[in-house]
């Protein structure tokens, strides 16, 4: 019919194959000659059932993202399953890989879904801003129930095969050969006789439906997701189907589906769908990546220990070394602890973390990492102590290896350099807890062999790790930006604002967290032994270190945290001091607003991200967005500091940083040529050089 969509028979069956690689997304291309292939075969006498499969690493993923935003070609896709509804043959999606999205609405659209043992099925509209556009709001509640149904879209996470049998989302699940096997389900179907009922008209499952519960439900929820439109009318949508009938509550669906997309949240999130798939890229067509069989791993502190567990996630067999028998003891009972955690949480079985564990090798001998692909650090931060490690990784790791340093600050060329093999040296910037956060920032030394690093990008994205390249400079890209948003943080106390005032204008921005709840959260200790290392000051945060009020791990740091307790309260002492250094300084307090609080520091970040651009330190703007939704909590509504400074303005952020400049004569105010330059483009790209 079409390069995209063709169509086989066996006998009856007619086998309709969409064809459009890397995901079988449903393009215009994809549309027009699926919808002609399904109203041929709806009229054709010799055609009594029709099966639509994929060809390829999936079913359909969903709608093409990248057309969202221009108008839409018809046939769009809730007329292609409007058709599909009007066949009274059998109708049969044959699943494999991932249904996602307008996949999922379109086997949704068919009598029948059948699926793949190893097949996944969901409707992640929600991670894009949006909801389930093509009819899963209204019709997946008719099959698996309204409160299963507000669980999947509100989350937007898939469910195996299994489940979706179980929950009566598919009919069959099979081994192997699925068309095969689709052919004979259809088959049978056909003998069975109809009519066939489509989802539409299964409405058993919403006349039982609890509207309380369902309330109940999608409130908590609610209550989760922090000022983003897209799950709330996901539930909305979910309710509608409730309490409309069908084609009122799809036509509501459709209304709300297109104020989404037209959104800023949800550009944003499309934004940043592209630019972490942008991130994991690197330059050069043929590079051939190394092998990594087995990775090693040298301390099992908090940081080594998360490391380990993110590769043992992923599959990969990792020693784990330590100086001493007492310390691998101490940190392989910590990995057991962890993954019993999950498994008590129900996120893990007891069989999978048995796997896991026995993907561990503990040793204290560097010797034993000779046969590692991979071997990564996770020792103190400090230079001296990183060459040490670094001198007797060269003398007995295997040729090829990679060798990777965990720093958040330190010179990757420096330590790369006192090697005898810099060209198999890169930095892998882990966040902590490592297992558990997605971000890695991956550090391109200056002799950093291109294979060496398309290999790290690569194993990242193995574990489920967002990777982004960086270069060398001080804090690569995150914790420079937080510096130059932290200094500000700390002046504008000084000045008259309280910790939860600040923390406040961020949480309603759109953070998890502001600054210094954050501070109190990683332990404020970190930053002040960096800054002592710099020379560099922060009045209040140095004072309270050396009261030695690190944050909650003491119980008090800018907020206090009594009896183990993770909520912040107010710190009198905290404002008791703040007042006497102000003092100190001849700082008179004054009342400072929400709109200052930002300019001094969101602003500066992206004045920051501008300098990283210049420097090549970050590629694309769009990567500086991947490394602080990923690794500081910006908010995803956002899409980064980079595409916020867009929706912002760019005119009005360099008009209030000249202003700040000129009136308090700090660097980070100084606005950036480049930042100057985006402003007369409109666009980040193509103004770095
Ligand atoms: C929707 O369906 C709306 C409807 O409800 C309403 C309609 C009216 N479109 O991730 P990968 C590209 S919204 C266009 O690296 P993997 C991706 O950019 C959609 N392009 O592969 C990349 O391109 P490149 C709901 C897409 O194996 C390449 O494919 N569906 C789309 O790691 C490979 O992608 C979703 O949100 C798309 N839909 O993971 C699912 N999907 O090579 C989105 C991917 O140039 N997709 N691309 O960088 C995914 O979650 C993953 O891609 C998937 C495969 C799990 C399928």
């Amino acid at each position: 019919m079409s390069n995209f969509v063709s169509v086989t028979r066996d006998g009856g069956v007619a086998v309709v194959t969409i064809d459009n690689p890397p995901v079988n997304a449903l393009s215009f291309h994809v549309r027009e000659p699926l919808m002609q292939a399904l109203v041929l075969l709806r009229d054709e006498p010799d055609v009594a059932a029709i099966i639509i499969a994929c060809a390829g690493r999936t079913f359909v993923a969903g709608a093409d993202i990248t057309e969202f935003g221009k108008p839409v070609q018809q046939p769009d896709l809730r007329a292609i399953i409007a058709v599909l509804e009007t066949i009274a043959k059998p109708t049969v999606a044959a699943i494999h890989g991932t249904a996602l999205g307008g996949g999922l609405e379109l086997a949704l659209g068919c009598h029948f879904r059948v699926a793949d043992a190893g097949a996944r099925l969901g409707l992640p509209e929600v991670k894009l801003g949006l909801l389930p556009g093509g009819g899963g709001t209204v019709r997946l509640p008719r099959l698996v129930g309204p409160l299963k149904a507000l669980n999947m879209i509100v989350s937007g996470t898939p469910i195996d095969a299994a489940e979706a049998l179980a929950t009566g989302l598919v009919d069959a699940v099979f081994d192997g050969d699925l068309i095969a096997q689709a052919i004979r389900f259809a088959s049978e179907m056909v003998g069975k006789g109809g009519p066939f009922t489509p989802a539409r008209d299964h409405n058993e499952l919403l006349k039982e439906a609890d509207l309380p519960a369902f309330d109940k439900e999608a409130a908590a929820l609610a209550g989760k997701v922090r000022g983003l439109e897209a799950p709330i009318a996901c539930a909305q949508s979910v309710r509608n189907a409730i309490t409309l009938g069908f084609d009122e509550a799809l036509a509501a669906e459709r209304e709300l589906f297109v104020k989404l997309v037209g959104g800023d949240q949800s550009r944003a999130q499309r934004h940043l769908f592209f630019a972490e798939r942008e991130a994991a890229k690197v330059p050069g067509k043929d590079i051939v990546r190394r092998k990594i069989a087995r990775v090693g791993v040298i301390g099992a502190g908090t940081m080594g220990g998360g490391i380990a567990m993110a590769f043992a996630n992923g599959g990969y067999p990792v020693t784990l070394l330590e100086t001493s028998r007492e310390a691998l003891e101490r940190g392989l009972a910590t990995i057991d602890k962890n993954y019993t955690v999950s498994v008590t949480r129900g996120s893990l079985s007891e069989d999978a973390k048995r796997q896991r564990l026995d993907l561990f090798k503990g040793s204290t001998d560097y010797g034993d990492l000779a046969d590692c692909d991979l071997i990564i650090e996770a020792v103190f931060e400090e230079m001296a102590v990183k060459k040490d490690v670094f001198g007797r990784l060269d003398a007995v790791a295997k040729s090829g290896a990679i060798l990777a340093i965990n720093t958040s600050y330190l010179d990757v060329n420096e330590i790369a350099a006192s090697t005898s093999r810099p060209q198999d040296v890169v930095g892998m910037h882990f966040f902590s807890p490592a297992n558990v956060m997605k971000l890695l920032e991956i550090v391109r030394a200056e002799k950093t062999a291109p294979d060496a690093l398309a290999t790290a990008v690569e194993l990242a994205r193995r574990i489920g790790k967002v990777p982004v390249v960086v270069s060398v400079c001080h804090g690569f890209v995150g914790n420079r930006m937080l510096a130059a948003r932290g200094s500000e943080s700390e002046a504008l106390l000084l000045e008259g604002a309280t910790p939860r005032q600040i923390d406040q204008v961020f949480t309603d921005f759109g953070w998890s967290m502001g600054p210094f709840q954050m501070g109190d959260l990683a332990g404020l200790d970190i930053g002040w032994r960096n800054r002592k290392a710099r020379g560099q000051t922060a009045v209040i945060a140095d004072t309270l270190c050396e009261q030695g009020h690190f944050g909650q791990k003491t119980g008090s740091g800018f907020y206090r945290y009594e009896n183990g307790s993770r909520t912040p309260a107010p710190n009198p002492e905290v404002e008791a001091l703040i007042r006497d250094k102000a003092a100190e300084k001849g700082i008179a307090p004054r009342v400072i607003g929400t709109e200052e609080i930002i300019e001094r520091t969101l602003y500066p970040m992206i004045n920051e991200g501008a300098k990283i651009l210049e420097e090549k330190i970050a590629a694309r703007a769009s990567d500086i967005d991947v490394v602080w939704v990923n690794g500081y909590g910006f908010p995803v509504g956002k899409g980064g500091p980079m595409f916020w400074a867009g929706l912002e303005g760019v005119d009005k952020i360099i008009g209030r940083l000249d202003h700040w400049h000129e009136r308090t004569g700090k660097d980070i105010f100084r606005v950036a040529p480049l930042l100057r330059r985006m402003a007369v483009s409109g666009s980040w790209e193509g103004i770095a050089s």
